[in-house]
């Protein structure tokens, strides 16, 4: 792995992944078995879920509810309408968490499981209950390189594979390195889904329109690009392309009103939240608040007519991933605010979007925020969370 991702990432979790990885497991890999070992025995002495300790917040103390812990690096989750909850694991194995055992589901694409790629987000689309579809994304082998792809199948009745899976989408093309995916989905109220795909590291990309790199995508749900796209009659550009000049969003979600947000990797500063519109510009890397990992400059500067200024920016970046605007009713206190993860600084970012400027206003931090991938808001107004750094699945609920 590039010095440049580890200073992004955290050195503590990625250098045992990218050990592992390299086979240079004797240290990094006997501290893993020994890690498993306490955790079965730990786990076997307790049944989950279980209620931890509190985290402080503005809204109040927290009750942290481990529902399951994970050996690999799970990245995103999926409710399903009967309680169930999908997980995906980056190495490539889906997870269906149910009464709080956890079984594997069989079935899922071969996915390439290089640096930040792998098994990426799900969807379980508002029609599942009708469908049994599940939407995946994925790192797919192009030749001797990879590209972030969509992926469908049909989860069988009794949970444990997925059926008729077919690949929708792919990225146009195989390109090498594990770096920059994208991967974040998401369903429009009108069905149509929405897919981000990073530059995969070679920046150029995000500004052009017959590349998919650095982008949102917008698929009907075969994964053809949509009607009404902004691209659709521009000569030479692909027509699923919804927004460019995106360097490697993370986080996709709409608003209570419908807006679509995202939020994406900097390099170093410069991580953004951007309200996304069909057809613009993000400005990826001709802009950006941030500097090169050297230290060097990016582009042209911080603006430029013609591209989109984010509605909020970290200096230091903090690593964003997972994105919630919480609409429950277990914490009115969020109610409009925007939740995101950070994977750099193990913390939970809330971002008050009041009097029409984002503005970040609290990092709730503890012991279970251990490098945070995903933050997802529960059928019941709960916030699931992931820690990638421990491989645990958390439930937060006001504490009483
Ligand atoms: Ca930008």
């Amino acid at each position: 792995m590039p010095a440049t991702d580890v200073a992004k990432h955290g050195v503590r979790s990625d250098s045992i992944v990218t050990m592992t990885v390299l086979g240079a497991w004797p240290v990094c890999g006997i501290l893993k078995r020994m890690k498993r070992i306490l955790a079965l025995c730990i786990g076997l002495a307790l049944i989950l879920p279980r209620p931890a300790a509190a985290l402080d917040s503005a809204a109040g103390a927290i009750t942290t509810t481990e529902m399951a812990r994970i050996d690999g690096t799970p990245w995103s989750l999926g409710f399903l309408p009967d309680g169930g909850v999908l997980i995906t694991e980056r190495e490539g194995r889906l997870w269906l968490l149910r009464d709080g055992a956890l079984r594997a589901v069989a079935g899922v694409p071969s996915v390439v499981d290089n640096g930040q790629g792998g098994l990426l987000d799900v969807l379980v689309p508002r029609d599942f209950a009708q469908t049994r579809a599940v939407y995946l994304s994925y790192a797919k082998a192009q030749g001797g390189g990879a590209g972030t792809a969509l992926a469908r199948g049909r989860l069988s009745g009794d949970g444990t594979r997925l059926e008729r899976v077919e690949t929708l989408f792919e990225m146009r093309a195989g390109t090498r390195g594990g770096r920059h995916f994208g991967g974040r989905l998401v369903e429009a109220a009108d069905g149509h889904i929405f897919l981000t795909t990073g530059d995969r590291g070679q920046d150029a990309g995000a500004q052009r329109l017959d590349s998919h790199q650095g982008k949102v995508l917008r698929l009907t749900r075969d994964g053809a690009p949509a009607p009404g796209n902004p691209f659709l009659t521009t000569p030479g550009a692909l027509p699923e392309i919804w927004s460019y000049g995106h360097r490697n969003p993370q986080g996709l979600t709409f608003d209570a009103q419908g807006r679509l947000w995202a939020h994406e990797h900097g390099a170093r500063g410069g991580d953004e939240v951007n309200l996304i519109q069909p057809g613009r510009n993000y400005g990826w890397p001709v802009i950006s608040y941030g500097v090169q990992y050297s230290g060097g400059r990016i582009g042209e500067g911080t603006a430029k007519p013609g591209m989109e200024q984010p509605a909020h920016y970290w200096d230091p970046s903090i690593a964003p991933s997972g994105f919630t605007i919480y609409r429950g009713g277990l914490f009115p206190a969020w109610r409009g605010d925007f939740l995101v993860g950070s994977l750099k600084f193990d913390l939970i970012s809330r971002l008050d979007p009041a009097g029409g400027r984002l503005r970040e206003v609290e990092r709730i931090q503890g012991a279970e925020t251990l490098r945070v991938r995903d933050l997802r808001e529960a059928p019941d107004g709960a916030l699931w969370m992931i820690a990638e750094g421990n491989g645990t699945i958390w439930r937060l609920t006001p504490a009483k």
